[in-house]
């Protein structure tokens, strides 16, 4: 939880990756690249949940397994990482921009809107409209128990958005005022249902019932394309010290505690899904996952 956000973690696993393999020691080719392969399984296993990162490591690896074919020279191996490394941050970075650019535009001059937990991409969302100069007030929830909304508050007041901050369970009581709800992903299913932070379902749901528009902003390597075949994604469930202190968990030992990170949006509750190449409706991501990865 150092680095948080599915796109800074995919970035730092393929930096992690190139590193690792720039500091390696090895013979020949083969014996490189299967090492490479072998980071890149153990890192695929930090977090669950964020697609974002096996797919930014298997970007890499079947990129230079493909380079690597009849070398041996290890050196050029290295270099064709570093490339591979390199294009992947490039790529992720501009998609931040490029998302912001899309999304500005289903935002109105005067709109309200939500947030929850703290998405590059749905603030690049929120600061590209403010600095085009349409007048915004935004709402941020708190996001329990990591509190990242405290984060997404601060940078967004520092860059002079008019900013509320409010506890999770307020979401219903100012919904009213809401045009538009603007979070990110961590992993986007085939039929368009997004994962994103746990909460997110209340808030799509209060939305929905409120019509208030609900807009993911997301890369387009956020799709789980292992979804298409019916596969689920796991949610991480992280530590109950997130959720209470050891001191109030020891003296109330009978008390079980849950934390699950994450929680899935269906589709029906989702206006589009703003990606660096397009605006989408959840029902469209089927096109998207069909050019990125080639089903006819
Ligand atoms: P970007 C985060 O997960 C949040 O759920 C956030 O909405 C999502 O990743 C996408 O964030 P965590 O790492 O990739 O805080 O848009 O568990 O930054």
């Amino acid at each position: 939880m150092k680095i948080r956000g599915a796109g800074r973690i995919a970035r730092a696993a393929v930096k992690a990756l190139e590193d690792y393999g720039d500091s390696l020691e090895v013979s020949g080719g083969r014996d490189f690249v299967e090492r490479v392969r072998e980071a890149g399984e153990y890192l695929k296993g930090a977090r669950p949940t964020a697609v974002s990162l096996p797919n930014a490591i298997n970007y890499v690896v079947l990129n230079l397994e493909k380079e690597a074919k009849g070398v041996e020279d290890v050196a050029s191996l290295k270099a064709a990482l570093k490339k591979y490394c390199e294009s992947f941050v490039e790529r992720s970075e501009s998609a931040v921009e490029k998302i912001g650019l899309l999304g500005a535009r289903l935002i109105e001059d005067g709109d309200t809107i939500l947030t929850h937990c703290n998405s590059e991409a749905a603030i690049s969302v929120i600061l590209t409209a403010h600095r085009q100069q349409k007048n915004i007030k935004v709402f941020c929830t708190e996001t329990r128990p990591k509190g990242q909304g405290y984060l997404t508050s601060s940078k967004l007041a520092k860059n002079g958005v008019d900013v509320t901050l409010i506890v999770d369970s307020a979401v219903n009581f100012f919904i009213k005022k809401v045009d538009q709800v603007v979070v990110g992903a961590d992993a986007i299913y085939v039929n368009g249902a997004v994962v994103n932070k746990i909460g997110t379902s209340q808030v799509a749901l209060v939305a929905n019932q409120a019509k208030s528009r609900f807009m993911v902003a997301a890369e387009s390597y956020k799709i789980a394309p292992k979804t298409f075949v019916g596969e689920l994604i796991p949610i991480e469930e992280r530590s109950p010290e997130e959720v209470v202190s050891g001191e109030w968990a020891q003296e109330n030992k009978e008390v079980k505690i849950r934390n699950p990170s994450f929680d899935v949006t269906p589709p029906k509750y989702i206006d589009s899904i703003v990606t660096e190449v397009g605006i989408f409706p959840p029902e469209g991501i089927i096109l998207l996952y069909r050019e990125t990865y080639g089903l006819s």
